[in-house]
Parts: C-alpha cells; sequence; structure tokens
C-alpha cells in the first residue's frame, strides 16, 4: 500500500549488484513494486556478448524458480524455450537405459540455457526503462561512479564483492567449502539433425565416483557434464588416455560425443571447481541485502541453485508486502525466514553429493528411485520422496529436511518389521511412530548427518 504523504515524490532507489541470473530477475521484481531500480554488472553485456564462458551451459528449472518467473510475468516465454525433462534416462555400464519418471504423469522439469535466460531477463519489458549497464564496479570507497541507492542487493555471485563488506563486520557468520570434485561440460552432437539421444530425459551415467549427467538443448546437441574428483582429472594426460577412461566408465558415449572431439575438447577447458558457501545474517541495517549464490553458493547435486536463488526473490517480496516496503522491518524478517531455508538446501545438496559419490551405481540408483515411488504411491500424503518436495513443491527447504529425516526413520522401521518377517505395517502403524517422532522433535542435527562431515 502506497503512503503518498509520506513519501510523495521521490521513488526509492535500489541497487541490484550483479546482472546474473537472479540480479537480472529481481531488477524486475523491483521495478514492479514501482523502485527506481538500477543493475550494476562489470562484465561486458551478455546481450551483446557472443560468447559467454564460466559456468554451466544448461540448468533444470523447477517449481520454485518457476512460480519466480510467473511472478514477473515471463514463466510461459521461459517454459516455451525449455525443453520438458519427464524421467531420468539411468545408463547402466553395459549400454542399458531405463527410465525413472520424476513424477506423476505431466509432471516435469526443463532443461534451460542460461545465457538465453539470462538475455529475456535482463530484456524483460519491467526493466528495459531502468537497465543501467555499467562497467565500473561498485566499491564502498566510492572511487568509481557513485551513485545514491536506498538499498543495496547483492546477487554477485558465490564470490560476491558484496558480501566481502560483510566479511569485516562483527558477527557475521561465514563458511565456504570446496568439494573435490570438479566438472567437465563436453557436447554431444545432433546426428542427421535429430538429437542422437532421447531428448526428454535428464540422462545420468552414476558410477559413484564418476558420474556423468546429459541435458538437452534446443539445437538437438546435449550438454554432457563430467562429475569427478580433481586428482582423477589431473591423472588424465593424453588424448589416449581419455578414450581409455571413457571406454572404462562410460562406453556408450564414445561414439556420440566422437573420438576425435572427445580428446580435443576433454583438454580445452580445466575442470571446473566447485564450492558450498553459507553465511548469516543476510543483510546490514536497512540498507544491504544478499541474495542468489552471493548468499548460498551450493553444489550443484540436487539441481537446485538457481531454484533456490529464484525462490529468495519471491521470499523477499512477499516480506516486502508484508511490512509495507520497510526496509528496516524487511531485512532482518528476510534474514530470519530465508537463512533456515537455503542453509537446508545448502546442505541437502551436500548430503547427495556425499550419497552419490559413495555408493551410486546405476543398480542402486533404480532401486531406490523405485522404492521411492513405490512407497509413495502406496501412501502418498505420508511418504514423499525428498527430491518430489523439493522439486515440486514450494515446501520450505528446512521442512523438507526435517520430514525427510523422520521419513528415513519410518522407512528403517518399517524394513525392520518386514525382514523380522512382518508384514508391510499398516499405515496407523507409521503415524503412530510419526507423531511419537514429532512429540520428540529432537531433530538430528545436520553434523549427525554425513554431509556434515564435509563441512568441518
Ligand atoms: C547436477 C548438475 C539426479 C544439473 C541429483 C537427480 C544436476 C543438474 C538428482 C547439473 C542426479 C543428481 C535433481 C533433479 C537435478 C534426480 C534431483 C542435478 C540437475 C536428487 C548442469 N537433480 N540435477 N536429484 O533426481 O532432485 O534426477 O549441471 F544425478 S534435477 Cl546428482 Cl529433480
Amino acid at each position: 500500500m502506497e503512503e503518498s504523504t509520506d513519501r510523495p515524490t521521490k521513488k526509492k532507489v535500489v541497487a541490484v549488484v550483479g546482472g546474473g541470473l537472479v540480479g537480472a530477475l529481481n531488477a524486475c521484481f523491483f521495478a514492479k513494486r514501482g523502485f527506481d531500480v538500477k543493475v550494476f554488472e562489470t562484465r561486458e553485456d551478455i546481450r551483446q556478448a557472443k560468447i559467454v564462458k564460466g559456468r554451466s551451459i544448461n540448468l533444470a528449472l523447477s517449481h520454485r524458480g518457476r512460480q519466480a518467473l510467473n511472478h514477473v510475468g515471463m514463466e510461459d516465454k521461459i517454459v516455451s524455450q525449455g525443453i520438458p525433462m519427464h524421467a531420468r534416462m539411468i545408463h547402466s555400464l553395459s549400454g542399458k537405459q531405463s527410465p525413472i519418471p520424476y513424477g506423476k504423469k505431466g509432471q516435469y522439469i526443463l532443461s534451460v540455457d542460461r545465457s538465453n535466460l539470462n538475455k529475456e531477463l535482463l530484456t524483460g519489458k519491467n526493466i528495459n526503462r531502468i537497465l543501467h549497464f555499467t562497467a565500473t564496479v561498485l566499491r564502498s570507497d566510492g572511487s568509481e561512479e557513485q551513485i545514491k541507492a536506498d538499498l543495496i542487493v547483492g546477487c554477485d555471485g558465490a564470490f560476491s564483492a558484496i558480501r566481502k563488506q560483510f566479511l569485516r563486520r562483527s558477527r557475521f557468520n561465514y563458511s565456504q567449502t570446496y568439494i573435490p570434485h570438479g566438472y567437465m561440460e563436453l557436447t554431444i552432437p545432433p546426428i542427421n539433425g535429430e538429437f542422437s539421444m532421447k531428448p526428454n530425459y535428464l540422462h545420468i551415467w552414476p558410477r559413484n565416483t564418476f558420474m556423468m549427467i546429459a541435458l538437452p538443448n534446443t539445437d538437438k546437441t546435449f550438454t554432457c557434464t563430467l562429475f569427478m574428483p580433481f586428482d582423477e582429472f589431473e591423472k588424465i594426460t593424453t588424448g589416449d588416455e581419455v578414450i581409455e577412461f571413457f571406454q572404462k566408465y562410460f562406453p556408450d558415449t564414445i561414439p556420440l560425443i566422437g573420438v576425435d572431439a572427445l580428446k580435443r575438447d576433454y583438454f580445452h577447458l580445466p575442470a571446473q571447481a566447485m564450492v558450498s558457501v553459507k553465511c548469516s545474517p543476510y543483510h546490514i541495517g536497512d540498507t544491504c541485502v544478499l541474495m542468489g549464490d552471493a548468499a548460498h553458493a551450493v553444489v550443484p547435486f540436487y539441481g537446485q541453485g538457481m531454484n533456490a536463488g529464484f525462490e529468495d526473490c519471491i521470499v523477499f517480496d512477499e516480506i516486502l508486502d508484508q511490512f509495507n516496503d520497510d526496509f528496516s522491518v524487511v531485512l532482518p524478517e528476510y534474514t530470519r525466514v530465508r537463512v533456515p531455508d537455503d542453509h537446508a538446501i545448502a546442505d541437502l545438496a551436500m548430503y547427495n553429493y556425499v550419497e552419490m559419490r559413495a555408493h551410486v551405481n546405476s543398480k542402486w540408483f533404480l532401486f531406490r528411485k523405485h522404492v521411492d515411488n513405490f512407497l509413495h504411491f502406496l501412501m502418498p500424503k505420508t511418504l514423499v520422496p525428498l527430491y518430489t518436495m523439493v522439486t515440486f513443491t514450494r515446501t520450505r527447504y528446512h521442512q523438507a529436511l526435517e520430514r525427510w529425516k523422520w521419513q528415513d526413520k519410518v522407512r528403517n522401521f518399517w524394513q525392520m518389521t518386514s525382514t523380522r518377517g512382518g508384514k508391510t505395517p499398516p499405515e496407523h502403524h507409521i503415524q503412530l511412530y510419526k507423531h511419537d517422532w514429532l512429540q520428540n522433535n529432537r531433530a538430528l542435527s545436520v553434523s549427525e548427518l554425513s554431509a556434515g562431515r564435509i563441512w568441518n
């Protein structure tokens, strides 16, 4: 609600630092609320750039991200440019392919092109009148161009310059963890102008420590992402060794990528690092707030990095509504509400990394997902797979994490009773168990999960 008597003339200025995915989306959100938005970006304007380097090429857009796009009227456009993935396609070592649906019929995630999405967000009709691209860095000492803003929104990624200012302050918590794995992107070209594998799937080659996934692109290529420990990347030094490695772990992909392309592209770029960042609070006073990777970089093993960052924008927008754009109340409330959820998705992604690396081959992956889907089929209200809550709902991440902890106990209980020769317990047993557990509500701390070890 506009209190036109209090501030009738001047629009509040919001400086969004970072013109990446979250910065550009945030600009749309703030413009829609009637703020005077200025976007600062040190890289060249990607709307004119030919090659955009760094960061992964395609991303999995799911419910949370779509909801955020919907708030700024861009969901339909972006969805129409994405490729639906209704299921995973698990590739075994022998080349056998097995699909596992993501959800019920009609539930799917989308493969979207990062640079296309970024361009669309920067040219969205919501922000064309306020976009202020500049090659100067926003510096606290004002040594470059100076602007006065009522609010600074740091959306400048995992290595945020804005967050660096937070680090100098008392009582700011910060941790960052590099995982031992790196990733490398390779391309599967089309064959005779057509996709060379089934397009509407997220293709996965789970091989414990080594893992590859492939997402479809609109130009009928697939972008493969190979995940493996840096020391393994370094062991491979010649083209022949690359082929030998692929022959051993991903033989069915050699003809798809092509021997020559593989030998060449493997050495094109070094493997990229993955970092997980947690911090709190997300704000300073009533003037500065962090969102997206600047607040919480996550490892990519839940496909939620962009989705979580986009959901930050919705949450902030909802709190602005609730407190009439009063930044002195909105900023602390945003920290209070959002930190537990962003920390939870950072933990879940790290946990999935640890789990996949430890014992996820194709058989195990198929088995686990089928068990989850079957239990969900038996008790749709009680046992919801974690990835379903994360991917297809806006269940708060910290609640999804809590629920998953007791569901795991329920499953163990069920497995225990059934291996003792008992039948599947009737659902009220499960309900009782859940009730008891909720009564005790002594949640496992994250450090008790194996992901916790990575943090310490
Ligand atoms: C990793 C890198 C399959 C894009 C996690 C699933 C990912 C993506 C999974 C990347 C996996 C892993 C989920 C989605 C998605 C699965 C998910 C992972 C997209 C638990 C471009 N992950 N990713 N989980 O369920 O919830 O299919 O870089 F291999 S989408 Cl690691 Cl849903």
